[in-house]
């Protein structure tokens, strides 16, 4: 009797310990808060907090800054999508990984790097996401789950296009990418799909109870091109009343070193000013604004009514600003402060273990920071350990005092490896890898008018902000043949169309998958074959090419038997194994 219990006041004392220890550590994780990182793609400065357009609509976005701390000197990584969005879901800066553009591909790159949703899901955390956060793919193993679902690996719920496209541009040539467009759509929000069907599922996400601390990611697509949204969007910017943007200047490439000068005009800019588009194209982007802050407003208010209000770390960024004619240019890739330059709002609930106090409503922060940081910010905020492999520094110490001292500058590489922009509290600076230089005084001059490089009383500046920049750059490392987007085959028993070629050359890898060598044929602009020689069963040659070209592919007696034709980027030609 006695042993028995004795046993069982034994098993009551394990079991207790046991409850209080589960209580220890539910605690521990109650106390924990959740992330709802939020991207807005190819959004500028142009919101009502940063001011980049007097015209711009976005009360939510403003509503969140001045909930928390509005970064006003923060820039991308790169001005691209997949090296700016790569580097800050990885932690790892593009001149360390060597992945610098949009068409090289993140998991042959770095195969192992262990993305921000992964290392919180690792410790602890339901990692959930929506909508576009990497460059066109899902990376199903990053994630718990993901609307649409993670297996498929496209990002997009359906959204509703216009049926005849182009509406409002033009094509401009074969090199022109096909979603440089825009126009009113006679939608409701739920029939335009999309961004609404994201925030819709975020917004549920936000409501519920979870078993976890969260993770959510919320990847809003416009203001990404095409520039179709619901034509209420469009109301509050008639045509007439359309401000052209405040860092348009006509005469501004004039002191820029000639790397500048070839990178600012592009073929865009012009092609929308000469079929009278300038005002619409903005009106456009103001539009997709509005849509975009809508939206977020869907999911800050299911936030603010759900159960997680006040244990929720709120992010928002852009992965890159964009041009609408500033440096006669339209679009990214630039390394011009309108384009490295990003919207980046950061709230921290008070009780967060790496910043307990939280951040202070309405606060804004002039520091050069980048999305780089986030990484480490948010491990640090919530109190997981650092990932060793971090390229940034952690941010937390201005989310503390924003006026702390900052001995950092903020990075942004363009797609060549040595070409970099390079912003710091006052100055930017900008280095191709040509040696070309130019730099700014964004203290009077923030739209970067003015080239100070070549000032005399400017070089212990320039000598200066050159020392901060990295000396080293990993190489570029090219996409593989198989993951290049393929190229549409055309089989024809005649003749293939003349070629049309307009635009900048490119590789396109031709792989004959058939048992016998073919013939390859390039068709000039009157519609004649010359030829390029042979192509052996099973092999790939490169060619370099350009856009509007067309290659033309017979058997080894002249047989026709199919033909390409050169979109606006690199790619694969398949030509199909003989049926
Ligand atoms: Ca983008
Ligand atoms: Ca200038």
């Amino acid at each position: 009797m006695n042993t028995s219990y004795r046993n069982v006041n034994v098993a009551c004392k394990a079991l207790l310990l046991a409850i209080s220890l589960s209580g220890v550590a539910s605690a521990a994780e109650d106390r924990r808060p959740n992330v709802l990182f939020i991207s807005v793609d190819d959004l500028n400065d142009w919101t009502g907090c940063l001011g980049g357009h007097p015209q711009a609509i976005t009360p939510n976005i403003d509503r969140l800054a001045a909930s928390g701390m509005l970064f006003t000197n923060a820039h991308c990584a790169a001005p691209a999508c997949n090296p700016s969005r790569t580097a800050l879901m990885t932690g790892v800066s593009p001149h360390v990984s060597g992945l610098y553009e949009n068409g090289q591909k993140m998991r042959e790159i770095l195969p192992k790097a262990v993305l921000l949703p992964r290392y919180f899901a690792n410790h602890g955390y339901w990692a959930a996401g929506s909508g576009k956060l990497l460059h066109y793919f899902i990376d199903a193993q990053s994630w718990d789950k993901y609307y649409p679902p993670k297996e498929t690996e496209d990002p997009f719920p359906r959204t509703l296009y216009p049926k005849q496209r182009p509406v409002s541009l033009p094509r401009g040539g074969p090199w022109q990418y096909i979603e440089t467009d825009w126009a009113p759509l006679d939608a409701t929000d739920e029939e335009f799909g999309g961004d609404w069907l994201v925030s819709k599922w975020i917004g549920e996400q936000l409501r519920k109870e979870h078993d976890k601390p969260f993770f959510l990611a919320c990847g809003i697509y416009r203001p990404h091109e095409p520039w179709f949204v619901p034509k209420k969007y469009f109301e509050p910017f008639p045509l007439e009343e359309i401000q052209l943007p405040p860092g348009y200047k006509e005469d501004d490439l004039d002191d820029l070193p000639p790397e500048g000068r070839k990178r600012g005009p592009n073929r865009y800019f012009a092609h929308i000013r000469e079929h009278k588009q300038w005002k619409q194209g903005i009106q456009g982007y103001l539009a997709s604004i509005y849509f975009a802050d809508t939206m977020l407003g869907r999911v800050l208010d299911a936030l603010e009514e759900g159960p997680h209000r006040d244990n929720t770390v709120v992010v928002l960024w852009s992965d890159h600003g964009w041009h609408l004619g500033e440096k006669q240019h339209w679009q990214k890739f630039t390394a011009w402060r309108v384009c490295t330059r990003v919207p980046l709002i950061v709230c921290v609930p008070p009780g967060t273990p790496g910043l307990p106090r939280g951040t202070k409503a309405g606060t804004s922060c002039s520091k050069p920071v980048n999305l780089l940081s986030l990484f480490p910010t948010l491990t640090e905020l919530v109190g997981l350990p650092a990932k060793p492999e971090n390229d940034g520094p952690s941010i937390v110490p201005l989310l503390r005092d924003p006026e702390t001292n900052w001995p950092h500058v903020s990075l942004t590489y363009l797609s060549q490896p040595g070409s970099y922009g390079l912003s710091a509290e006052r100055w930017r600076y900008i280095r191709y890898a040509t040696g070309d230089e130019e730099l700014y005084d964004c203290q009077t001059d923030p739209h970067e008018w003015t080239n100070l490089a070549g000032q005399p009383e400017q070089a212990a500046v320039l000598e200066e902000l050159r020392a901060l920049a990295p000396q080293t750059f990993a190489p570029r490392i090219p996409p593989k043949d198989s993951s290049l987007p393929r190229l549409k085959w055309h089989p024809t028993d005649t003749v293939a169309p003349s070629s049309q070629p307009d635009g900048k050359t490119f590789d396109i890898v031709f792989h004959n998958k058939r048992e016998d060598p073919v013939n390859l044929y390039w068709m000039d602009r009157q519609g004649k074959p010359r030829s390029y020689g042979s192509i052996a069963a099973g092999w790939r040659i490169h060619r370099d090419t350009r856009p509007g070209a067309v290659w033309f592919i017979t058997d080894l007696q002249n047989r026709p038997l199919g033909y390409f034709m050169v979109g606006d980027r690199a790619a694969l030609a398949l030509i199909p194994e003989d049926e």
